[in-house]
């Protein structure tokens, strides 16, 4: 029997599955979909491989992965992260530098159980791109976004089937507009809380979308917003997602690109050992 000791949280509703250990990252492919997906999981679960951190300064280091591959980043899943650490009593309040693939983030640990995580340079790359009868921005916050206002799509839940849809579409012109590495697309409507600014509906790279606000892609907002010269270094974006869970956005200036500090509150939901029956025609996951 293979064994695989996890910790579950949720980030705004969106979960996080924290692998404690069982696997090295060469094992991440062999076990993906087995930790993540159905029986034990399902496709929304965003997994996060403890890692030892190359750089000798980091508390620790990390690989996302979903229910399709790797992520470069996840926000909301390092946030996750954080809070498990704090659970495990591996950290204490204050900063602690993680090394993520697309580089290393400081989070920090408020004494209210709040995280802020400060993120890779995040940037605008094409402003206004024409795709498929609506207009979007592509811009990167640790992974790749299309940004879109003029969809004409209620963002309610509800609507989630067709603004699932409309965003496959989307992505599926995106790319064949010229900006392949595109892998998720990010819909935004003004918010239901008027305490916010904005609400969003990120469709994720496996086909599902984000309960969060989405760390990435709140970061890959901000960048739009300095670049059109219409948030101000320091200044708070609330950001709403499609269940109403929010998160706090800030930046400061950088070169060619923005630092963003992303605020969210992350909830253990579980500890557990994953079993691996090799007489189990679905150890591996449902393929
Ligand atoms: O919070 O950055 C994020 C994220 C990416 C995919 C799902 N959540």
């Amino acid at each position: 029997m293979k064994r695989i000791p996890i910790i579950d949280s949720h980030t705004g509703g969106e979960p996080t599955r924290v692998v404690l250990g069982g696997m090295s990252p060469e094992d991440l492919e062999t076990y993906r979909r087995a930790i993540l997906c159905e029986p034990r999981g399902h496709e929304v679960i965003v997994g996060a491989l403890l890692t030892v951190p190359k750089d000798s300064s980091c508390t620790a280091g990390v690989i996302f992965f979903n229910n399709v591959g790797r992520l470069g980043m996840c926000g909301h899943g390092l946030i996750g992260l954080i809070t498990t650490l704090q659970h495990l009593g591996s950290i204490s309040s204050g900063e602690h530098r993680i090394e993520t693939p697309v580089g290393i983030v400081t989070a920090t640990l408020h004494d209210d159980g709040r995280v802020s995580i400060r993120n890779v340079p995040s940037f605008r790359k094409a402003q206004a791109v024409q795709a498929g009868g609506v207009t979007g921005d592509v811009a990167y916050g640790g992974n790749w976004f299309f940004l879109v206002s003029d969809h004409g799509l209620a963002l309610t839940r509800e609507n989630i089937p067709r603004l699932t849809q409309a965003s496959l579409a989307m992505r599926a012109v995106v790319h064949a507009a010229g900006f392949p590495e595109v892998d998720h697309i990010e819909l935004f409507a003004p918010p239901h809380d008027p305490a916010n600014h904005s609400r969003n509906f990120v469709l994720c790279p496996g086909g599902e979308y984000d309960r969060s606000p989405c760390g990435t892609g709140t970061s890959a907002k901000l960048a739009c917003l300095a670049a059109d010269g219409k948030l101000a270094p320091g200044q708070t974006w609330w950001q709403e997602s499609i269940i109403g869970s929010v998160f706090e956005g800030t930046y400061s200036p950088a070169e060619n690109a923005i630092i963003p500090t992303i605020t969210g509150t992350a909830f253990i939901t579980a500890e557990s050992t994953l079993i691996l029956d090799p007489a189990d025609p679905f150890q591996f996951g449902i393929p």
